[in-house]
C-alpha cells in the first residue's frame, strides 16, 4: 500500500465529508456527461462490491445502488465529489448468465468509453480478495493497456478472508501485473464493510486528481 502523510489523509477526509452527487447514468456513449473533472472509475466483476465501495469511500449507504443479484448495474453511473472529480460506478462483467449479445455490448461500452474519455485518470480494478484474478479481469487488463490508460488492483471484501488467503492473492496478482505496462504495480487491501483501507484510498483517489 502507499504511504501518505497525516495531513493528506486529513485533506482527502474532508473532501469525501463534503458532497457527493449521483449525476447520472449513461447508458450508452452519446451521454456522458462534459469532461470537466478527472474522473475515477471502478471496474470488476459483477457483485464484486464495486457499489459497496463507492458508497463506503463516500460513507453514504445508499448512494450508489448494491444489490444481491449480480448484473445488475448496466450503465456508467457518474457521481460529482465536492466538485473535483467523478467518481463512475462500472457496470460489472464475468456474469455467467448474460447473453452474448449483452456481452458484446458491455465490451463496446466499456472499451469505447476507455478509449476516448480524456480526464479518465485510472481505472480502479476490484478484485474479490478470496478469489483473485479471473479471465475476465485480465481480458480489461489488456484493453486498458492498449487503450493506456492507468489502472491499480484493489482487493475487496478483506473482512471475509484470512491474512493468509490476502498475502497469496496479492502475490499471484503482483506476478501479473508486472507483465502489464499500464497497471500500477501495487495492492489495495479494502473492505467496505469493515472499512479497511478507506482513508488510504481515499488520499490516493485525491492524489491521482
Ligand atoms: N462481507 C463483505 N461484503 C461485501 C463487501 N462489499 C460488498 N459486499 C457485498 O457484496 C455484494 C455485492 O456488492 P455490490 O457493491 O452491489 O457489488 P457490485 O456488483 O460490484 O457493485 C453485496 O451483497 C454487498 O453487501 C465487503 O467489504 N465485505
Ligand atoms: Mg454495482
Amino acid at each position: 500500500m502507499d504511504d501518505f502523510t497525516p495531513e493528506e489523509l486529513e485533506a482527502a477526509r474532508i473532501i469525501f465529508a463534503g458532497n457527493c452527487d449521483f449525476m447520472w447514468g449513461s447508458a450508452d456513449l452519446q451521454q456522458l456527461p462534459p469532461p470537466d473533472f478527472t474522473e475515477i472509475a471502478f471496474a470488476g466483476r459483477s457483485n464484486v462490491g464495486k457499489s459497496s465501495l463507492v458508497n463506503a469511500l463516500t460513507g453514504r449507504n445508499t448512494l450508489a445502488k448494491t444489490s444481491n443479484t449480480p448484473g445488475r448495474t448496466q450503465q456508467l453511473n457518474f457521481f460529482n465529489l465536492g466538485g473535483y472529480v467523478y467518481l463512475v460506478d462500472m457496470p460489472g462483467y464475468g456474469y455467467a448468465k448474460v447473453s452474448k449479445e449483452q456481452r458484446k455490448n458491455w465490451d463496446k461500452l466499456i472499451f469505447e468509453y476507455l478509449r476516448g474519455r480524456p480526464n479518465l485518470k485510472s481505472v480502479l480494478i476490484l478484485i474479490d480478495s478470496r478469489h483473485g484474478l479471473k479471465e475476465s479481469d485480465i481480458h480489461l487488463m489488456d484493453l486498458l493497456d492498449k487503450a493506456a490508460v492507468g489502472y491499480r488492483i484493489i482487493l475487496t471484501k478483506a473482512d471475509k478472508s484470512s491474512k493468509k488467503q490476502i498475502e497469496e492473492v496479492s502475490k499471484s496478482v503482483m506476478d501479473v501485473l508486472k507483465k502489464h505496462p499500464a497497471a500500477y504495480p501495487s495492492v489495495f487491501v479494502t473492505s467496505s464493510e469493515k472499512s479497511t483501507g478507506l482513508e488510504e484510498l481515499r488520499a490516493m483517489i485525491i492524489a491521482l486528481k
